[in-house]
């Protein structure tokens, strides 16, 4: 007896490589589909990537709407319109109201470039520079209320050089990112992980701190 797949909602505001990594490794995996691709911006590329794959895309520009409720709303019913299992968030930058992020409670992610609870918010690989962090990552977590800070499922850590520059910092922290998001989003299909409450569970027990990848050499 084989289940229905996971249907996935991808939500984005640029370049999707991050989609693209879920894109690759849902192809050839029956337990998933990405059924919908939606950017608040026209001009994502991710959309190009998802065209390509021949998923559906949606734009949804939040400029005409008078206030992050009224958008988030709509933002709601365009994808209640997939009837998806899971939304995943890679690379959306805006945030959320409460009534967006409660509507999806324990069935919503972020992957988020920082080892949380560092760096919350914007412009983590220069914070991590500044702050002369020695190992920066990336974090992939259930979405709540709080900014970033919701229950963190995985994380992969990656070395900070003597003479990074932002861009070569980030690139690393992203070949991290494609790795670890696709597979969070396997525990998810298997029904591995799950949010109760605040409580996050893998395998029906508590797991109280995230599951880490090293340091990659
Ligand atoms: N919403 C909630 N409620 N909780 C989270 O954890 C969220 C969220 C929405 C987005 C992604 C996040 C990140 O991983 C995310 C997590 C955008 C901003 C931001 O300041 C901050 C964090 C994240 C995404 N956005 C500006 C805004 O006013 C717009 C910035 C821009 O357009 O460039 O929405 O880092
Ligand atoms: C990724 O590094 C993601 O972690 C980050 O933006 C990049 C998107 O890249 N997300 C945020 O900063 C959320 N505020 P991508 O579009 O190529 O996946």
């Amino acid at each position: 007896m084989s289940h229905q797949p996971l249907s996935v909602v991808v939500l984005i505001s640029g370049s999707g490589s991050n989609l693209q990594a879920i894109i690759d490794a849902t192809a050839n995996d029956p337990s998933t589909k990405v059924a919908a691709v939606i950017s608040n911006r026209d001009d994502a590329y991710g959309l190009e990537r998802a065209r390509t794959a021949g998923i559906e895309t949606r734009v949804l520009n939040h400029k005409p709407y008078p206030s992050r409720e009224a958008y988030d709303q709509a933002l709601i019913e365009l994808i209640d319109s997939f009837q998806p299992g899971l939304v995943t968030l890679a690379g959306f930058m805006r945030i959320l109201s409460p009534l967006f992020v409660q509507h999806y409670q324990g069935r919503l992610l972020n992957i988020h470039p920082s080892l949380l609870p560092k760096h919350k918010g914007l412009h983590t690989h220069q914070r991590a520079l500044e702050a002369g962090d020695r190992i920066h990552g990336a974090s992939v977590h259930f979405v709540t209320e709080e900014l970033d800070g919701g229950p963190v499922i995985l994380q992969a850590q990656v070395p900070v050089k003597a003479d990074d520059t932002e861009e070569q910092l980030a690139a690393r922290v992203l070949q991290q990112e494609h790795i670890i998001y696709p597979q969070v989003i396997r525990w998810f299909a298997e029904g591995r992980i799950a949010m109760n409450g605040s409580q996050l569970e893998m395998d029906e027990k508590p797991l109280d701190g995230p599951v880490i990848r090293g340091c990659p050499l």
